[in-house]
Protein backbone atom coordinates (compact mmCIF):
# COMPACT_ATOMS: atom_id res chain seq x y z
CA UNK A 1 0.00 0.00 0.00
CA UNK A 2 3.38 2.29 0.17
CA UNK A 3 2.44 3.40 -3.48
CA UNK A 4 -1.24 4.59 -3.00
CA UNK A 5 0.09 6.34 0.56
CA UNK A 6 2.38 7.97 -1.93
CA UNK A 7 -0.04 8.43 -4.57
CA UNK A 8 -2.77 10.40 -2.14
CA UNK A 9 0.08 12.53 -0.39
CA UNK A 10 1.10 13.64 -3.94
CA UNK A 11 -1.92 13.84 -6.23
CA UNK A 12 -2.42 17.91 -5.31
CA UNK A 13 -3.03 20.49 -8.33
CA UNK A 14 -0.12 22.38 -9.77
CA UNK A 15 1.85 21.97 -12.28
CA UNK A 16 -0.26 22.34 -15.24
CA UNK A 17 0.82 23.93 -18.96
CA UNK A 18 -2.43 25.51 -19.82
CA UNK A 19 -5.95 25.30 -18.07
CA UNK A 20 -5.33 25.90 -14.64
CA UNK A 21 -7.04 24.02 -12.02
CA UNK A 22 -9.47 23.03 -15.20
CA UNK A 23 -8.47 19.56 -15.53
CA UNK A 24 -6.65 19.06 -12.72
CA UNK A 25 -7.73 16.13 -11.75
CA UNK A 26 -7.55 12.34 -11.83
CA UNK A 27 -9.97 9.50 -13.17
CA UNK A 28 -9.28 5.78 -11.63
CA UNK A 29 -5.74 5.59 -12.02
CA UNK A 30 -5.17 7.85 -14.70
CA UNK A 31 -4.49 11.60 -14.76
CA UNK A 32 -6.20 13.80 -16.80
CA UNK A 33 -5.58 17.26 -17.45
CA UNK A 34 -6.17 19.72 -20.57
CA UNK A 35 -3.60 17.45 -22.95
CA UNK A 36 -5.67 14.20 -21.69
CA UNK A 37 -8.59 15.23 -22.81
CA UNK A 38 -7.17 16.19 -26.37
CA UNK A 39 -5.62 12.87 -26.24
CA UNK A 40 -8.89 11.51 -25.97
CA UNK A 41 -10.40 13.89 -28.29
CA UNK A 42 -7.65 13.21 -31.25
CA UNK A 43 -7.69 9.57 -30.32
CA UNK A 44 -11.77 8.68 -30.82
CA UNK A 45 -12.04 11.45 -33.98
CA UNK A 46 -9.25 9.43 -35.65
CA UNK A 47 -10.12 5.81 -34.81
CA UNK A 48 -13.19 6.94 -36.28
CA UNK A 49 -11.58 8.28 -39.56
CA UNK A 50 -9.56 4.85 -39.46
CA UNK A 51 -13.12 3.05 -38.65
CA UNK A 52 -14.75 4.95 -41.57
CA UNK A 53 -11.67 4.00 -43.73
CA UNK A 54 -12.43 0.11 -43.21
CA UNK A 55 -16.06 0.92 -43.96
CA UNK A 56 -15.95 2.09 -47.48
CA UNK A 57 -12.58 -0.41 -48.06
CA UNK A 58 -12.77 -3.74 -49.29
CA UNK A 59 -12.35 -5.96 -46.01
CA UNK A 60 -12.72 -5.63 -42.25
CA UNK A 61 -9.49 -7.93 -41.74
CA UNK A 62 -7.29 -6.01 -39.37
CA UNK A 63 -4.34 -7.40 -40.75
CA UNK A 64 -5.56 -5.86 -44.43
CA UNK A 65 -7.40 -2.76 -43.24
CA UNK A 66 -5.18 -0.26 -45.99
CA UNK A 67 -6.10 3.67 -45.55
CA UNK A 68 -3.55 5.01 -48.58
CA UNK A 69 -2.16 8.70 -48.79
CA UNK A 70 -3.21 10.47 -51.49
CA UNK A 71 -1.64 9.60 -55.01
CA UNK A 72 1.65 11.37 -55.92
CA UNK A 73 0.52 13.15 -58.73
CA UNK A 74 -1.76 15.09 -55.93
CA UNK A 75 1.28 16.93 -55.04
CA UNK A 76 1.24 18.47 -51.43
CA UNK A 77 -2.61 19.44 -51.96
CA UNK A 78 -5.60 18.92 -49.65
CA UNK A 79 -6.74 15.75 -51.56
CA UNK A 80 -10.66 14.46 -51.65
CA UNK A 81 -11.97 12.89 -48.39
CA UNK A 82 -12.51 9.44 -50.39
CA UNK A 83 -8.53 9.83 -52.02
CA UNK A 84 -6.32 10.12 -49.56
CA UNK A 85 -8.04 13.19 -47.29
CA UNK A 86 -9.17 10.33 -44.70
CA UNK A 87 -5.26 9.89 -44.57
CA UNK A 88 -4.49 13.40 -44.62
CA UNK A 89 -6.89 13.62 -40.97
CA UNK A 90 -5.78 10.70 -39.75
CA UNK A 91 -2.28 12.24 -39.60
CA UNK A 92 -3.53 15.24 -38.07
CA UNK A 93 -5.21 13.29 -35.43
CA UNK A 94 -2.52 11.41 -34.74
CA UNK A 95 -0.11 13.98 -34.38
CA UNK A 96 -2.41 15.83 -32.40
CA UNK A 97 -2.63 12.80 -30.08
CA UNK A 98 1.33 11.89 -29.88
CA UNK A 99 1.62 15.53 -29.09
CA UNK A 100 -1.08 15.62 -26.45
CA UNK A 101 0.46 12.55 -24.90
CA UNK A 102 3.70 13.44 -24.64
CA UNK A 103 2.43 17.24 -23.08
CA UNK A 104 0.12 15.33 -20.44
CA UNK A 105 3.55 13.59 -19.67
CA UNK A 106 5.38 17.11 -18.91
CA UNK A 107 2.39 18.21 -16.65
CA UNK A 108 2.52 14.66 -14.83
CA UNK A 109 6.34 15.40 -14.05
CA UNK A 110 5.99 18.87 -13.23
CA UNK A 111 3.35 17.46 -10.48
CA UNK A 112 6.05 15.29 -8.95
CA UNK A 113 9.18 17.53 -9.41
CA UNK A 114 10.91 15.20 -11.78
CA UNK A 115 12.97 15.64 -14.76
CA UNK A 116 11.44 15.55 -18.08
CA UNK A 117 13.07 12.76 -19.52
CA UNK A 118 10.47 10.84 -20.43
CA UNK A 119 8.95 13.17 -22.52
CA UNK A 120 12.00 14.23 -24.04
CA UNK A 121 12.26 10.49 -25.18
CA UNK A 122 9.03 10.31 -26.03
CA UNK A 123 9.54 13.39 -28.50
CA UNK A 124 11.97 11.59 -30.49
CA UNK A 125 9.89 8.81 -31.46
CA UNK A 126 7.26 11.23 -32.78
CA UNK A 127 9.66 13.04 -34.37
CA UNK A 128 10.64 9.51 -36.19
CA UNK A 129 7.14 9.85 -37.51
CA UNK A 130 6.73 13.28 -38.42
CA UNK A 131 10.10 12.79 -40.62
CA UNK A 132 8.66 10.36 -42.13
CA UNK A 133 4.69 11.51 -42.80
CA UNK A 134 5.74 15.12 -42.98
CA UNK A 135 8.89 16.43 -43.52
CA UNK A 136 10.12 14.19 -46.09
CA UNK A 137 6.85 13.91 -48.29
CA UNK A 138 7.16 18.03 -48.05
CA UNK A 139 10.93 18.14 -49.33
CA UNK A 140 9.88 15.43 -52.06
CA UNK A 141 6.64 17.56 -53.01
CA UNK A 142 4.09 15.04 -52.27
CA UNK A 143 1.69 13.16 -49.63
CA UNK A 144 1.63 9.72 -51.61
CA UNK A 145 5.49 9.44 -50.31
CA UNK A 146 4.22 9.13 -47.01
CA UNK A 147 3.50 5.60 -45.52
CA UNK A 148 0.05 4.11 -45.30
CA UNK A 149 -2.12 3.10 -42.19
CA UNK A 150 -2.23 -0.62 -42.07
CA UNK A 151 -0.80 -3.69 -40.79
CA UNK A 152 0.73 -5.29 -43.42
CA UNK A 153 0.28 -2.23 -45.85
CA UNK A 154 2.88 -0.49 -43.89
CA UNK A 155 5.33 -3.34 -44.33
CA UNK A 156 4.97 -3.33 -47.93
CA UNK A 157 5.72 0.51 -48.25
CA UNK A 158 9.26 0.25 -45.78
CA UNK A 159 9.89 -3.02 -47.95
CA UNK A 160 9.26 -0.73 -51.59
CA UNK A 161 10.88 2.43 -50.68
CA UNK A 162 14.06 0.08 -48.92
CA UNK A 163 14.18 -1.74 -52.75
CA UNK A 164 13.65 1.93 -54.25
CA UNK A 165 17.09 2.46 -53.43
CA UNK A 166 18.35 -1.05 -54.27
CA UNK A 167 19.54 -2.03 -51.30
CA UNK A 168 19.17 0.00 -47.91
CA UNK A 169 20.84 -1.93 -45.75
CA UNK A 170 24.00 -0.08 -47.95
CA UNK A 171 22.45 3.34 -46.85
CA UNK A 172 25.15 4.72 -43.86
CA UNK A 173 22.88 5.85 -41.76
CA UNK A 174 20.49 2.93 -41.49
CA UNK A 175 23.74 0.98 -40.63
CA UNK A 176 24.35 3.17 -38.01
CA UNK A 177 20.71 3.05 -36.83
CA UNK A 178 20.85 -0.25 -36.59
CA UNK A 179 23.86 -0.76 -34.97
CA UNK A 180 22.33 1.90 -31.94
CA UNK A 181 19.28 -0.48 -31.94
CA UNK A 182 21.60 -3.75 -31.61
CA UNK A 183 23.55 -2.20 -28.75
CA UNK A 184 20.57 -0.93 -26.90
CA UNK A 185 19.48 -4.50 -26.62
CA UNK A 186 22.70 -5.63 -25.89
CA UNK A 187 23.11 -2.75 -23.02
CA UNK A 188 19.11 -3.75 -21.52
CA UNK A 189 20.02 -7.35 -21.45
CA UNK A 190 23.64 -6.44 -19.82
CA UNK A 191 21.74 -4.19 -16.76
CA UNK A 192 18.63 -6.55 -16.65
CA UNK A 193 20.49 -9.47 -16.06
CA UNK A 194 23.33 -7.34 -13.68
CA UNK A 195 20.54 -6.39 -11.68
CA UNK A 196 18.29 -9.71 -11.41
CA UNK A 197 21.96 -11.19 -10.63
CA UNK A 198 22.48 -8.31 -7.60
CA UNK A 199 19.25 -8.29 -6.19
CA UNK A 200 17.92 -11.79 -6.86
CA UNK A 201 20.81 -14.03 -5.42
CA UNK A 202 19.20 -17.15 -5.02
CA UNK A 203 17.18 -18.40 -1.84
CA UNK A 204 19.34 -18.27 1.26
CA UNK A 205 21.96 -15.92 -0.05
CA UNK A 206 21.99 -12.05 0.88
CA UNK A 207 21.46 -9.31 -1.34
CA UNK A 208 24.41 -8.03 -3.02
CA UNK A 209 25.63 -4.08 -3.28
CA UNK A 210 26.56 -1.35 -6.38
CA UNK A 211 29.79 -2.70 -5.43
CA UNK A 212 29.54 -5.83 -6.38
CA UNK A 213 28.19 -5.01 -9.59
CA UNK A 214 30.75 -2.77 -10.45
CA UNK A 215 33.37 -5.06 -9.24
CA UNK A 216 31.70 -7.48 -11.38
CA UNK A 217 32.23 -5.65 -14.70
CA UNK A 218 35.57 -4.18 -13.60
CA UNK A 219 37.15 -7.69 -13.46
CA UNK A 220 35.41 -8.95 -16.48
CA UNK A 221 35.80 -6.03 -18.90
CA UNK A 222 38.14 -3.34 -16.63
CA UNK A 223 35.84 -0.97 -16.39
CA UNK A 224 32.46 -0.06 -15.02
CA UNK A 225 30.20 2.51 -16.40
CA UNK A 226 28.10 2.79 -12.93
CA UNK A 227 24.73 2.48 -11.65
CA UNK A 228 23.30 6.28 -13.14
CA UNK A 229 25.82 5.85 -16.20
CA UNK A 230 24.34 2.73 -17.44
CA UNK A 231 21.01 4.33 -17.48
CA UNK A 232 22.40 7.62 -19.20
CA UNK A 233 24.14 5.25 -22.11
CA UNK A 234 20.77 3.25 -22.45
CA UNK A 235 18.78 6.75 -23.13
CA UNK A 236 21.35 7.51 -24.90
CA UNK A 237 21.72 4.87 -27.26
CA UNK A 238 17.89 4.17 -28.05
CA UNK A 239 17.30 7.90 -28.60
CA UNK A 240 20.24 7.54 -30.65
CA UNK A 241 18.80 5.15 -32.71
CA UNK A 242 15.78 7.01 -33.32
CA UNK A 243 17.66 10.14 -34.34
CA UNK A 244 20.11 8.14 -37.63
CA UNK A 245 16.80 6.24 -38.37
CA UNK A 246 14.80 9.41 -39.06
CA UNK A 247 17.64 10.42 -40.76
CA UNK A 248 18.27 7.55 -42.67
CA UNK A 249 14.96 8.00 -44.56
CA UNK A 250 15.06 11.97 -44.53
CA UNK A 251 18.48 11.54 -46.80
CA UNK A 252 16.86 8.63 -49.02
CA UNK A 253 14.91 10.57 -51.98
CA UNK A 254 15.34 14.41 -50.88
CA UNK A 255 19.32 14.26 -50.68
CA UNK A 256 20.39 10.72 -52.17
CA UNK A 257 17.82 9.51 -55.03
CA UNK A 258 20.19 6.35 -57.07
CA UNK A 259 21.05 3.51 -55.11
CA UNK A 260 22.42 3.17 -51.72
CA UNK A 261 25.11 1.10 -52.94
CA UNK A 262 26.45 3.76 -55.54
CA UNK A 263 27.38 5.97 -52.69
CA UNK A 264 29.84 4.18 -51.75
CA UNK A 265 31.43 4.99 -54.90
CA UNK A 266 33.80 7.46 -53.05
CA UNK A 267 35.38 4.73 -51.61
CA UNK A 268 36.61 2.50 -54.42
CA UNK A 269 36.94 6.08 -56.29
CA UNK A 270 39.39 7.27 -54.15
CA UNK A 271 42.86 8.07 -55.62
CA UNK A 272 45.05 5.31 -52.91
CA UNK A 273 43.77 2.23 -55.35
CA UNK A 274 46.23 3.83 -57.94
CA UNK A 275 43.35 4.10 -61.00
C1 LIG B 1 5.77 -2.97 -27.96
C2 LIG B 1 4.56 -0.74 -27.48
C3 LIG B 1 3.09 -1.15 -27.83
C4 LIG B 1 2.67 -0.71 -29.21
C5 LIG B 1 2.12 -1.52 -30.12
C6 LIG B 1 1.71 -0.98 -31.50
C7 LIG B 1 -1.23 0.16 -33.43
C8 LIG B 1 -1.58 0.05 -34.90
C9 LIG B 1 -3.63 0.30 -36.24
C10 LIG B 1 -4.91 -1.49 -37.42
C11 LIG B 1 7.20 -1.47 -30.21
C12 LIG B 1 0.20 -0.65 -31.52
C13 LIG B 1 -0.29 -0.65 -32.95
C14 LIG B 1 -1.95 1.16 -32.63
C15 LIG B 1 -2.96 -0.50 -35.13
C16 LIG B 1 -4.37 -0.12 -37.27
C17 LIG B 1 -4.71 0.84 -38.39
C18 LIG B 1 6.20 -0.86 -29.28
C19 LIG B 1 5.56 -1.50 -28.28
C20 LIG B 1 1.91 -2.99 -29.87
N1 LIG B 1 4.49 1.08 -36.91
N2 LIG B 1 6.77 -1.98 -38.30
C21 LIG B 1 4.77 -3.18 -36.19
C22 LIG B 1 3.52 1.00 -35.94
C23 LIG B 1 6.56 2.14 -38.94
C24 LIG B 1 7.85 -2.00 -39.21
C25 LIG B 1 3.89 -3.73 -35.10
C26 LIG B 1 3.09 2.32 -35.58
C27 LIG B 1 7.40 2.74 -40.03
C28 LIG B 1 8.32 -3.36 -39.36
C29 LIG B 1 2.77 -2.69 -35.01
C30 LIG B 1 3.88 3.22 -36.34
C31 LIG B 1 8.43 1.67 -40.25
C32 LIG B 1 7.51 -4.11 -38.47
C33 LIG B 1 3.46 -1.48 -35.64
C34 LIG B 1 4.75 2.41 -37.18
C35 LIG B 1 7.83 0.47 -39.64
C36 LIG B 1 6.62 -3.25 -37.84
C37 LIG B 1 4.64 -3.92 -33.77
C38 LIG B 1 3.89 4.69 -36.34
C39 LIG B 1 9.78 2.01 -39.64
C40 LIG B 1 7.25 -5.43 -37.96
C41 LIG B 1 5.24 -2.58 -33.23
C42 LIG B 1 2.78 5.46 -35.73
C43 LIG B 1 9.72 2.46 -38.23
C44 LIG B 1 6.15 -5.33 -36.88
C45 LIG B 1 3.09 -6.48 -38.80
C46 LIG B 1 5.93 -2.66 -31.89
C47 LIG B 1 4.99 -6.22 -37.32
C48 LIG B 1 5.78 -3.87 -36.87
C49 LIG B 1 2.99 -0.19 -35.42
C50 LIG B 1 5.65 2.88 -38.17
C51 LIG B 1 8.33 -0.82 -39.82
C52 LIG B 1 1.56 -3.02 -35.83
C53 LIG B 1 2.01 2.57 -34.58
C54 LIG B 1 6.64 3.12 -41.23
C55 LIG B 1 9.41 -3.77 -40.31
N3 LIG B 1 4.54 -1.83 -36.39
N4 LIG B 1 6.77 0.81 -38.81
O1 LIG B 1 5.93 -3.62 -31.22
O2 LIG B 1 4.77 -7.28 -36.84
O3 LIG B 1 6.55 -1.52 -31.61
O4 LIG B 1 4.21 -5.71 -38.35
O5 LIG B 1 4.81 5.33 -36.81
O6 LIG B 1 7.78 -6.50 -38.30
MG1 LIG B 1 5.49 -0.51 -37.76
C1 LIG C 1 8.47 5.88 -36.57
C2 LIG C 1 7.41 4.90 -34.47
C3 LIG C 1 6.84 6.18 -33.88
C4 LIG C 1 5.77 5.85 -32.90
C5 LIG C 1 5.02 6.72 -32.25
C6 LIG C 1 3.99 6.25 -31.23
C7 LIG C 1 0.61 4.69 -30.97
C8 LIG C 1 -0.27 4.40 -29.77
C9 LIG C 1 -1.39 2.72 -28.42
C10 LIG C 1 -0.39 0.59 -27.56
C11 LIG C 1 11.12 4.93 -35.48
C12 LIG C 1 2.82 5.54 -31.86
C13 LIG C 1 1.81 5.19 -30.77
C14 LIG C 1 0.03 4.45 -32.31
C15 LIG C 1 -0.42 2.92 -29.53
C16 LIG C 1 -1.38 1.71 -27.52
C17 LIG C 1 -2.40 1.70 -26.45
C18 LIG C 1 9.83 4.75 -34.82
C19 LIG C 1 8.65 5.16 -35.28
C20 LIG C 1 5.14 8.20 -32.44
N1 LIG C 1 16.08 -2.45 -41.17
N2 LIG C 1 14.23 0.55 -43.19
C21 LIG C 1 14.42 1.39 -40.20
C22 LIG C 1 16.38 -2.50 -39.85
C23 LIG C 1 15.76 -3.16 -44.15
C24 LIG C 1 13.80 0.66 -44.51
C25 LIG C 1 14.48 1.81 -38.77
C26 LIG C 1 16.98 -3.76 -39.51
C27 LIG C 1 15.76 -3.60 -45.58
C28 LIG C 1 13.01 1.85 -44.68
C29 LIG C 1 15.53 0.85 -38.19
C30 LIG C 1 17.03 -4.50 -40.70
C31 LIG C 1 14.87 -2.57 -46.24
C32 LIG C 1 12.96 2.40 -43.39
C33 LIG C 1 15.55 -0.24 -39.21
C34 LIG C 1 16.44 -3.65 -41.75
C35 LIG C 1 14.74 -1.53 -45.21
C36 LIG C 1 13.70 1.59 -42.54
C37 LIG C 1 13.15 1.63 -38.07
C38 LIG C 1 17.56 -5.86 -40.93
C39 LIG C 1 13.56 -3.10 -46.75
C40 LIG C 1 12.41 3.46 -42.63
C41 LIG C 1 13.11 2.08 -36.61
C42 LIG C 1 18.17 -6.65 -39.81
C43 LIG C 1 13.68 -3.98 -47.95
C44 LIG C 1 12.80 3.27 -41.16
C45 LIG C 1 12.49 6.55 -39.52
C46 LIG C 1 12.56 3.44 -36.52
C47 LIG C 1 13.28 4.54 -40.61
C48 LIG C 1 13.71 2.05 -41.20
C49 LIG C 1 16.15 -1.45 -38.95
C50 LIG C 1 16.30 -3.94 -43.11
C51 LIG C 1 14.09 -0.32 -45.48
C52 LIG C 1 16.88 1.45 -38.02
C53 LIG C 1 17.44 -4.11 -38.12
C54 LIG C 1 17.11 -3.71 -46.18
C55 LIG C 1 12.41 2.31 -45.96
N3 LIG C 1 15.02 0.17 -40.40
N4 LIG C 1 15.24 -1.95 -43.99
O1 LIG C 1 12.82 4.29 -37.31
O2 LIG C 1 14.40 4.89 -40.60
O3 LIG C 1 11.74 3.64 -35.54
O4 LIG C 1 12.23 5.32 -40.14
O5 LIG C 1 17.53 -6.37 -42.01
O6 LIG C 1 11.66 4.37 -43.02
MG1 LIG C 1 15.35 -0.84 -42.21
C1 LIG D 1 9.74 1.66 -16.27
C2 LIG D 1 10.79 1.81 -15.29
C3 LIG D 1 10.53 1.52 -13.91
C4 LIG D 1 9.27 1.09 -13.52
C5 LIG D 1 8.22 0.95 -14.49
C6 LIG D 1 8.44 1.23 -15.87
C7 LIG D 1 10.05 1.96 -17.72
C8 LIG D 1 12.73 1.69 -12.80
C9 LIG D 1 9.28 1.57 -11.14
C10 LIG D 1 7.27 1.09 -16.87
C11 LIG D 1 7.32 -0.22 -17.63
C12 LIG D 1 6.35 -1.18 -17.65
C13 LIG D 1 5.05 -1.08 -16.87
C14 LIG D 1 6.62 -2.43 -18.43
C15 LIG D 1 5.62 -2.72 -19.59
C16 LIG D 1 5.59 -1.64 -20.65
C17 LIG D 1 5.79 -1.85 -22.00
C18 LIG D 1 6.11 -3.19 -22.58
C19 LIG D 1 5.66 -0.68 -22.94
C20 LIG D 1 4.37 -0.78 -23.78
C21 LIG D 1 3.14 -0.42 -22.99
C22 LIG D 1 1.90 -0.83 -23.34
C23 LIG D 1 1.66 -1.72 -24.54
C24 LIG D 1 0.68 -0.37 -22.57
C25 LIG D 1 0.01 0.75 -23.34
C26 LIG D 1 -1.12 1.29 -22.53
C27 LIG D 1 -1.51 2.57 -22.54
C28 LIG D 1 -0.85 3.56 -23.42
C29 LIG D 1 -2.64 2.99 -21.63
C30 LIG D 1 -3.92 3.26 -22.40
C31 LIG D 1 -4.68 4.25 -21.61
C32 LIG D 1 -5.77 4.94 -22.00
C33 LIG D 1 -6.42 4.67 -23.30
C34 LIG D 1 -6.30 6.04 -21.10
C35 LIG D 1 -5.42 7.24 -21.21
C36 LIG D 1 -5.86 8.36 -20.31
C37 LIG D 1 -6.05 9.63 -20.71
C38 LIG D 1 -5.84 10.05 -22.13
C39 LIG D 1 -6.47 10.65 -19.71
C40 LIG D 1 -7.92 10.92 -19.82
C41 LIG D 1 -8.67 9.76 -19.26
C42 LIG D 1 -10.00 9.73 -19.16
C43 LIG D 1 -10.86 10.88 -19.51
C44 LIG D 1 -10.68 8.46 -18.65
C45 LIG D 1 -10.28 7.28 -19.47
C46 LIG D 1 -10.94 7.27 -20.83
C47 LIG D 1 -10.83 6.26 -21.76
C48 LIG D 1 -10.05 5.00 -21.44
C49 LIG D 1 -11.48 6.39 -23.13
C50 LIG D 1 -10.62 7.31 -24.04
C51 LIG D 1 -10.31 6.72 -25.38
C52 LIG D 1 -9.08 6.73 -26.01
C53 LIG D 1 -7.84 7.33 -25.43
C54 LIG D 1 -8.96 6.17 -27.37
C55 LIG D 1 -9.32 4.75 -27.52
C56 LIG D 1 -10.33 4.59 -28.60
C57 LIG D 1 -11.02 3.41 -28.87
C58 LIG D 1 -12.07 3.41 -29.90
C59 LIG D 1 -10.74 2.11 -28.12
O1 LIG D 1 11.90 2.19 -15.63
O2 LIG D 1 11.43 1.67 -12.93
O3 LIG D 1 8.97 0.80 -12.25
O4 LIG D 1 7.12 0.58 -14.14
Amino acid sequence: MAMLSFERKYRIRGGTLIGGDLFDFWVGPFYVGFFGISTVFFSLVGTAMILWGAAIGPTWNPWQINIAPPDISNGLNMAPMMAGGLWQIITVCALGAFVSWMLREVEICRKLGMGLHVPVAFGFAIFAYFTLQVIRPVLMGSWGHAFPYGIYSHLDWVSNTGYQYLHFHYNPAHMIAVTLFFTTTLALSMHGALVLSATNPGKGQVVKTPEHEDTFFRDAIGYSVGTLGIHRLGLFLALAAVWFSALCIVISGPFWTRGWPEWWGWWLNMPIWGH
